[in-house]
């Protein structure tokens, strides 16, 4: 599955049991493994919603492909499934000459900004995290997103960067409860304090970085209470933080939150700055963990040929002729879910995954993906160095296909080179080790110039910045889905209220559910809340070609 810690089960007496042999899963798997395990899956293939044989449905899918001109095809896959086998099919896709999507609807904006700064995206290796004695989970729902993670962190010292009182924000010793989007503006100030306490180590800076002196510089460009009124941080508590960090191993626990913006990659490399200012990549320290390149050092068997690519959030689905949908659901995950559906209405919609989903309802042909239980791939993983081989367990339904069965079909009707076997590409992954650099961060290039428009500055009573976070009992838009707003209990609304959120996106109607965790200045969706993607913009970052689920502002009135 898409998420952090990479969880590993084994398979005895017909039963899938969690992994005690596993660091990470330790004897324990989540709420989001059984939910996988007891889903609905999708057996059979369907043509204009009417059941068809598998056979017969490949056939469509090759004879659409023969017929459209290749730059009216466009692939799109989501991360349902992150097996290294998946990405077969797209390689077939590129070489075959469809338009692709880059950038993405997660992580991108991050990406592009460590590597900005220090040349990659990797984390650290996890004894480094294990030694640290406190932890800055900035923008980032730790004990949700990285449960096991988090039992092996628990007994640490926290201080979470949030504007939502996260369940991790409730374990920590500070609590920066900062303004959505002002995160650029904390990691100046905390630079700041850092600075006016001595806290530099000018020797290895200069070694580190010959543009050091300028972020500082950028800090000092506003008065510190201009940042308390941006951030809505109380400068003690910002001092107070730099206290706790003083002559203490930090490691900074980065997530999606503070990046979810126009300037996302800026936000990023400001936080990156600040932790580097800190001193965290120092020999005996901690360091920077985000979500990192897994496949960094591994020899990469699904080459991408050149072909046309489309910024992920803001693709036009009803540009194209034909739509080829794998391993995602984009009818509840991508941002302005209006338009996502009249595209996916005026193409002819291919959709290959595992399950019935939203999208499946706009689908004119339906593939039902083999089940994880049943095919072969290997998982590496963006929260650690583990790598976990996915071996068949049980039989294939004979209605479905796995991505590699149908990547080499293609490739055979097309007269395109097959692939080397499963085995063969799935043994070098896992008896390759990969060596990262040493020292992992050798040179820091600071941010030393800002641009970032702030969001919400004059509310008025009815606005709201919005947020929207991971959920604990679904996986995206997998599992469990709601129709909630939350807000902060003294909000003008109450417990219940059916109220109508608008954005300039679109409008919708959600029940209210009230809590102290929100910001007053908040309104909280959860991944997997069905209408809440009408109100989020489409367009792509400035950047990185990065979905912005929270660059909008919504108004909230009683329906
Ligand atoms: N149970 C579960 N686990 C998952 C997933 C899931 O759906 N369910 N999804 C997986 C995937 S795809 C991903 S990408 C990862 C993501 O993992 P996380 O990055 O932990 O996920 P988010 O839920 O996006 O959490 C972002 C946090 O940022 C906070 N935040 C929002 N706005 C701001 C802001 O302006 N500034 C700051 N500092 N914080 C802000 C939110 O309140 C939230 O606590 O999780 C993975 N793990
Ligand atoms: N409102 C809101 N929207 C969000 C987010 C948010 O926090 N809030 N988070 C964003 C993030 S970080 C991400 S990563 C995206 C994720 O968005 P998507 O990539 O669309 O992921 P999911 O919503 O999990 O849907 C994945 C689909 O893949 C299918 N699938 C599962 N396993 C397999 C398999 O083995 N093979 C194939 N072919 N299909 C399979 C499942 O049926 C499932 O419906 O959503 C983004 N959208
Ligand atoms: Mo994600």
């Amino acid at each position: 599955m898409d998420c952090f810690d990479t969880c590993e089960a084994i398979y005895e007496n017909e039963k899938v049991r969690p992994s005690k042999s596993n660091f990470f899963t330790n004897g324990k798997l989540c709420e989001n493994f059984a939910h996988l395990l007891n889903e609905k899956k999708l057996e059979q293939s369907y043509f204009n919603k009417k059941e068809i044989p598998l056979s017969q449905s490949l056939g469509i899918l090759i004879q659409k492909l023969k017929d459209t001109n290749a730059s009216e095809v466009l692939y799109y896959k989501g991360s349902g499934n992150l097996g290294i086998m998946q990405s077969s099919v797209k390689t077939f896709f590129s070489r075959y000459g469809a338009v692709l999507t880059k950038g993405s609807l997660c992580d991108e904006m991050g990406a592009f900004a460590f590597e900005e700064g220090r040349g990659h995206n990797l984390n650290p290796s996890i004894e480094r995290l294990l030694q640290c004695d406190v932890i800055v989970v900035w923008g980032r729902n730790l004990t949700v997103t990285s449960s096991h993670m988090y039992k092996i962190l628990k007994d640490k010292t926290f201080i979470t960067i949030d504007p939502i009182q996260t369940p991790i924000a409730k374990k920590s010793k500070i609590h920066l409860q900062l303004n959505p989007k002002s995160d650029a503006s904390l990691a100046l100030a905390l630079s700041r304090f850092a600075y006016m306490n001595d806290l530099e180590d000018e020797k290895y800076l200069d070694n580190l970085s010959d543009n050091w002196e300028d972020f500082i510089e950028l800090s000092n460009e506003k008065p510190l209470l201009e940042y308390e009124k941006e951030t809505g941080v109380s400068l003690t508590k910002m001092s107070e933080t730099i206290d706790l960090l003083k002559d203490k191993k930090v490691a900074f626990l980065v997530g999606l939150g503070a990046g979810k913006y126009f300037e996302g990659v800026q936000i990023m490399r400001t936080i990156d700055s600040c932790a580097a200012y800190l001193g965290v990549h120092k020999e005996k320290n901690g360091g920077v963990w985000f979500l990192a390149n897994s496949t960094y050092g591994y020899e990469n068997y699904f080459k991408k040929e050149k072909t046309t690519l489309e910024s992920m959030p803001s693709v036009d689905f009803k540009k194209y002729d034909v739509v080829f949908i794998q391993g995602a659901n984009p009818v509840m995950s991508a941002p302005n879910k209006n338009r996502i559906i009249e595209g996916l209405k005026k193409s002819f919609v291919i959709y290959f995954g595992t399950t019935y989903n939203e999208t499946c309802e706009y689908a004119d042909l339906i593939i039902p993906s083999t089940n994880f239980l049943a095919k072969k791939d290997i998982r590496l993983s963006y929260g650690n160095s583990n790598k976990i081989i996915s071996n068949p367990v049980i039989a294939a339904n004979k209605n479905t296909t796995s991505e590699y069965e149908l990547a080499q079909k293609l490739n055979e009707s097309f007269g395109f080179e097959v692939f080397k076997s499963e085995d063969e590409i799935i043994n070098d992954y896992a008896n390759k080790t990969v060596t990262y650099p040493n020292p992992l961060v050798k040179t820091f290039n600071f941010i030393d110039t800002l641009e970032i428009e702030p969001l919400l500055t004059n509310k008025q009573r009815n606005e709201f910045n919005l947020i929207t976070v991971k959920y604990k009992s679904s996986l995206n838009s997998q599992f469990k889905v709601n129709n909630f707003a939350h807000l902060n209990t003294d909000s003008s609304f109450k417990h219940d209220d059916k109220i109508m959120v608008s954005s300039k996106y679109g409008k919708a109607e959600f029940i209210v559910k009230t809590s102290d965790e929100i910001k007053e200045n908040c309104v909280l969706f959860y991944s997997g809340c069905k209408n809440a993607n009408i109100l989020m913009p489409h367009e792509s970052d400035e950047l990185s070609n990065n979905a912005m689920f929270q660059e909008v502002i919504v108004n909230i009135d009683l329906s």
